[in-house]
């Protein structure tokens, strides 16, 4: 199935010169991915990128090699240690020591070789864990974060105040975006590090394979979430990258958000319906709601244009057509 995040028009005036390098750090994961994608659908000549082998961004003096060798003008840094609940909460060390170090590497050396403009993407668990319902952007910082994820959460926090500071002090261009729970092609569908939706694919799918009665789906069920393609979040990243110079950052999301039950229920109907759900309330159910407010984002011209039924349908195909590759992803 074809889909397609709509908001074309606006790169027939684009600012942004299609000819120059850009680097995408974190090709290989789903949101560099769909960068990458993205960047050559509407022609970018040069689209840089690195595999971890090649260079390890936690090290800063072969990330300011690479820089001073490449030279991108602009940079999307979406690379990352990342992971859903489970991976989270069982290895916050990594995660706040990886993030914390490429977030701090690539936007240093950024600055070295004057990239012209770099967009660094964050998440939504930076905010409090009770926030007010949705989320506007600022809500950063006043109140506790949500335990499951607090390492992950301090780093891409200190990632955002790092874009902010070297704007501040070094007249950077560097803005950041903060999407809320993602999917689609790419994602990661091990039982144990994946986020949700690609975890309930997975368990319905191989239920349905093995002819199961019962899908156990993690938690009570009614923690709400939203969920955007990731097609839609580098459409979003492109669009900020070309109209946006602010220093705070943005939300992107789509506005709406289920439950986890009503999800299951959506996942279960497009991949096995005649299977019965329960619930496993001894796992964490995380933040009990985690809706983005968009409005900045809508008055910059950007809005999400595929729906989650076909998103899943969409996500669903791909696992199918990449069944060995994507269960062995994590
Ligand atoms: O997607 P998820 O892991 O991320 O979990 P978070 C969302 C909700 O789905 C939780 C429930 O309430 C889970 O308990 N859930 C139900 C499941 N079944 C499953 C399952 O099989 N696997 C998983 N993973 N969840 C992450 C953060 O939080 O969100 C990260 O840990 C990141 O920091 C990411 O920000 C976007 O939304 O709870």
């Amino acid at each position: 199935m074809a889909l397609r995040s709509g908001n074309l028009a606006y790169m027939q005036y684009s600012e942004l010169n299609r000819s120059k390098p850009v680097f995408v750090a974190g090709h290989n994961g789903m949101v560099g991915g769909a960068i990458v994608r993205r960047l050559s659908d509407l022609g970018f000549e040069q689209i840089l990128t690195a595999d971890r082998s090649e260079l390890d961004l936690r090290d800063q003096s072969s990330v300011n090699e690479w820089f001073s060798s490449n030279k991108p003008e602009y940079v999307y840094l979406a690379a990352g240690t990342v992971g859903g609940i489970m991976a989270n909460s069982t290895r916050q060390a990594e995660f706040l020591y990886d993030n914390l170090m490429i977030h701090a590497t690539v936007v240093e050396a950024a600055r070295l070789t004057e990239v012209e403009k770099l967009l660094y993407l964050g998440s939504s668990c930076i905010y409090p864990r009770l926030s007010e319902q949705p989320i506007s952007e600022d809500c950063l910082l006043q109140g506790p974060l949500e335990p499951t994820n607090e390492g992950y959460a301090i780093a891409k926090i200190a990632g955002i105040k790092l874009c902010q500071f070297y704007a501040q002090q070094y007249g950077c261009n560097f803005i950041t975006a903060m999407p809320t729970n993602l999917y689609g092609p790419n994602d990661n569908y091990d039982l144990e590090s994946s986020h949700v939706l690609p975890a309930l694919i997975r368990r319905f799918h191989d239920a349905k394979s093995e002819g199961e009665e019962i899908v156990t789906v993690w938690g009570s069920g009614s923690p709400r979430r939203e969920f955007l393609h990731v097609d839609d979040l580098a459409d979003a990243c492109v669009h900020l990258m070309d109209g946006y110079s602010g220093v705070e950052h943005v939300n992107v999301g789509t506005g709406t958000d289920v439950s986890i039950a009503k999800l299951a229920h959506l996942v279960r109907q497009i991949v096995y319906p005649e299977v019965e759900i329960e619930f496993d309330t001894s796992k964490p159910d995380g933040m009990p709601r985690k809706l983005l407010d968009v409005s900045k984002l809508s008055e910059l011209g950007w809005r999400a244009t595929i729906d989650l039924e076909p998103g899943i349908k969409h996500a669903y195909d791909w696992f199918c057509d990449n069944y060995s590759e994507a269960r062995g992803v994590g």
